[in-house]
């Protein structure tokens, strides 16, 4: 869905909708989308950014005559598989006189982790780009109350984008992570994936897992902050305590030449301290793989969220006996899952009554495919 491609005719029923929102009573408006930009903020969503609309307003006092009055939406659509139509789920208005949202956002080494700010990345938000400091830092003000996506781009490293959502009453903080671009400085080579996640201020700290294929046709390895190697195949890069991340797994670990074990792979994200909860994290998590594709994820907005030891999982990836690779997004949320628990890796009880699962990795998600 990452790559739906969609035409004017897609977008007719939403601008019906902008329009109809913008004026009731419109006549001869102008929708202009020569400054928008649009991007996938999540694995059904599109954000159409800056679409403007121009609408003559008849001048009372000069009868003949109109003003004519600008308007700027940003308009979100989901795609619906049945009718193959993107329908238009949120619009909101980005009138420059309601600008009082700000944000800050922190561009890092998806490899090196926080440790490893970029200075001098270009990063875009709204409708102004501006270059990070020192510290890997930019500060936005003025944008209007509304979700946009984030550019990010360095040299030497891949670009990437992310969605974020604005509110005046509280400035956003946010981080964004990019690979490196040269395999020899960390960058994915053929046959890798990675895995990025990053958030907001909080909770504290979120944890990424993985799990996979073990050596033996009954076993599964689980990668995480206690086990980064766990498995043999894939590598926590970094782990973060302390907001905003990045965690970044990749497969076969950065600098190794391993292949890819045939199996699923099951990403979670556990919530681990901290707090909120997941959904109000701000979390964003980024598959990339070395021919350039990326695919997004936000957890769901609306979900049984309970805080500590909630746990979403994200998608899985299918690795064939040939190599081939496929994703299937889950975004599932379950609660009251320990870290050890996403895949119980102990002997006691659970262990022996499920030998291969945990609690996160209940048989059912696994969709009856080979582990
Ligand atoms: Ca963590
Ligand atoms: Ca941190």
């Amino acid at each position: 869905m990452h790559s739906t491609t969609f035409g004017i005719p897609l977008l007719r029923p939403a601008l019906l909708f902008a329009v109809s929102l913008a004026c009731s009573t419109a006549q001869a408006q102008v929708i202009d989308f020569s400054s928008s930009r649009g991007a996938g903020i999540s694995q059904s969503d599109v954000m159409m950014e800056n679409i403007r609309i121009r609408v003559p307003v008849p001048n009372p006092f000069d009868p003949g005559s109109s003003t004519t009055v600008e308007n700027s939406y940003n308009v979100r659509f989901r795609f619906d598989p049945t009718t193959l139509h993107l329908v238009p789920i949120g619009i909101d208005q980005t009138d420059p006189q309601q600008a009082c949202a700000s944000a800050t956002v922190s561009v890092f080494d998806a490899v090196r982790g926080a440790a490893a700010p970029i200075a001098n990345a270009s990063v875009t938000l709204g409708n102004q780009t501006l270059q990070t400091n020192a510290q890997g830092q930019v500060s936005f003000s003025g944008l209007p109350a509304s979700t946009f996506t984030i550019n990010a781009a360095a040299s030497d490293y891949v670009p990437a984008s992310q969605a974020i959502a604005l509110s005046c009453d509280t400035p956003a903080s946010t981080a964004i992570a990019l690979s490196p671009s040269n395999p020899n400085q960390g960058g994915l080579g053929a046959g890798q994936f990675r895995i990025i996640l990053t958030w907001g201020q909080d909770p504290a700290d979120l944890d990424s897992h993985l799990t996979g294929p073990g050596t033996t046709a009954d076993s599964r390895f689980h990668v995480f902050y206690a086990n980064k190697t766990n498995g043999g195949v894939c590598g926590l890069d970094v782990d973060d305590v302390t907001s905003f991340g990045p965690e970044t797994v990749t497969c076969p670990s950065t600098g190794s030449t391993g292949t890819l074990r045939p199996g699923v792979y099951r990403y979670s994200v556990h919530h681990y301290s901290g707090l909120t909860n997941i959904g109000a994290s701000g979390a964003s998590v980024r598959l990339e793989f070395a021919n350039g594709q990326q695919y997004r994820f936000t957890p769901p907005a609306l979900s049984n969220y309970l805080g500590r030891n909630d746990v979403w999982t994200v998608f899985e990836l299918t690795v064939n006996s040939n190599g081939a690779v496929s994703m299937a997004p889950v975004d599932s949320v379950m609660n009251n899952v320990g870290s050890g628990q996403v895949r119980s890796g102990d002997k006691g009880a659970v262990e022996l009554a499920a030998p291969q699962f945990g609690r996160a990795e209940d048989m059912s998600l696994m969709r009856g495919l080979s582990k």
